[in-house]
């Protein structure tokens, strides 16, 4: 078998009880680059991937606006179209480093709900203008055509800024499981947020406290309080190789390679260490350093053949700096989950083989 056949993404079953609840990881410790083969991008979908015909599909915008409109796939292509590589991250991305122990799991299986696409589609500004928003109209609400139908309010500066309804992914009509006919995309924004089989956009006065922004996908902190609407996704970065299941094979020279993403902007910065934090050296960043998309870094290294702790810590171009675990934890909750972007460090042993470790 050729070994590209055998890259798969991991998929995680439905939740005992419930239906049609999924995800699956997309494996970034087999990958390089910063886009993320169609086939390989993760899915999180809440109550399964519904099966929509895209001639009956109808897009309504209507609530705060002068006009509600309706668009079919079809009106939407007349429209002027944008395309964008940018990355994808749920929330939930990272959460099992909250464990009290290091896990040991793949590098997949930690981080590997993000992905990275050119997302080609509509500016809802452009809609959003054609439909007159009246001035009391300060948010949106966004609907899935869904079993869960997930609903998200977004305030309206960030539509107009750079959201599109999305329907095409790396140059192809959106997948089936990312969202087809079309999707909300919201770049740099926590993945949840990016409402797919998009059906209704309702211009609102403020936030509609859906399930899915009060229950979850909020940052409950130590003082019991709930954050709501934690948007842009946090400076980040993963070293992808070497990683658990990546081993070494003995003392010699090596590529310490992975991504960084910041929901802020463009990665400005990644630092490596191999002493667990005392040293640190920058990394080279691949030719795309692109805002609020996956960037590439990698590292010449020689393993000495001794244990070593390597880590990465990214910086972005606004001067947000990727937080160590610690400082992490700081004013949240113990059982908090969402938006977990800390430091990770791999652990290797005089074998050579790498572990998830706490420092
Ligand atoms: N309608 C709908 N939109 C949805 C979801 C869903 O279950 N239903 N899942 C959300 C979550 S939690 C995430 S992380 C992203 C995942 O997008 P992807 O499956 O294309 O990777 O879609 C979001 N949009
Ligand atoms: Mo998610």
């Amino acid at each position: 078998m050729c070994i590209r056949d055998s890259i798969k993404r991991d998929s995680v079953g439905s939740q005992p009880g419930t239906t049609g609840s999924g995800a699956s990881r997309t494996p970034i410790e087999h990958l390089d680059g910063i886009i993320t083969p169609s086939r390989l991008h993760f899915e999180r979908h809440h109550s399964g991937i519904p099966e929509i015909d895209p001639g009956q599909h109808r897009l309504i915008i209507h609530g705060l606006v002068e006009r509600p409109l309706s668009f079919s796939l079809e009106s939407l292509a007349r429209y002027q179209q944008t395309s964008n590589i940018q990355f994808l991250e749920c929330s939930g991305n990272s959460g099992a480093m909250i464990s009290p122990k290091p896990l040991q799991r793949k590098a997949s299986d930690l981080h590997g709900l993000v992905s990275c696409s050119e997302w080609g589609g509509i500016p809802l500004k452009v809609l959003l203008d054609e439909a007159g928003v009246k001035s009391e109209g300060k948010w949106i609400v966004a609907s899935g055509s869904d079993a869960a139908m997930m609903s998200r309010s977004v305030p309206i500066e960030k539509i107009l800024d750079d959201a599109i309804i999305a329907t095409h992914q790396n140059g192809e009509p959106l997948r089936p499981s990312n969202g087809y006919p079309m999707r909300l995309f919201l770049p740099g924004w926590e993945g949840n947020a990016c409402v797919k089989w998009l059906r209704t956009i309702k211009v609102t006065s403020g936030p509609s406290m859906t399930k899915d922004e009060t229950s979850k996908y909020s940052d409950l902190r130590d003082d019991g309080i709930a954050e709501l609407f934690t948007f842009p996704m946090g400076v980040k970065s993963v070293i992808t190789s070497p990683s658990l299941g990546l081993d070494f094979a003995g003392a010699g020279i090596y590529q310490v390679k992975g991504i960084a993403w910041s929901g802020s902007g463009r990665i400005k910065t990644v630092e490596l260490s191999a002493d667990g934090g005392n040293t640190w050296a920058e990394a080279l960043l691949d030719q795309h350093v692109l805002p609020k998309s996956l960037t590439r870094f990698r590292s010449a290294w020689k393993w000495d053949g001794g244990p070593a702790t390597i880590m990465s810590r990214a910086i972005d171009e606004k001067g947000n700096v990727q937080p160590s675990r610690e400082s992490w934890f700081v004013g949240r909750a113990k059982n908090t989950f969402y938006h977990f972007n800390a430091i990770q460090t791999w652990g290797i042993n005089a074998a050579g083989e790498v572990s998830n470790v706490y420092l």
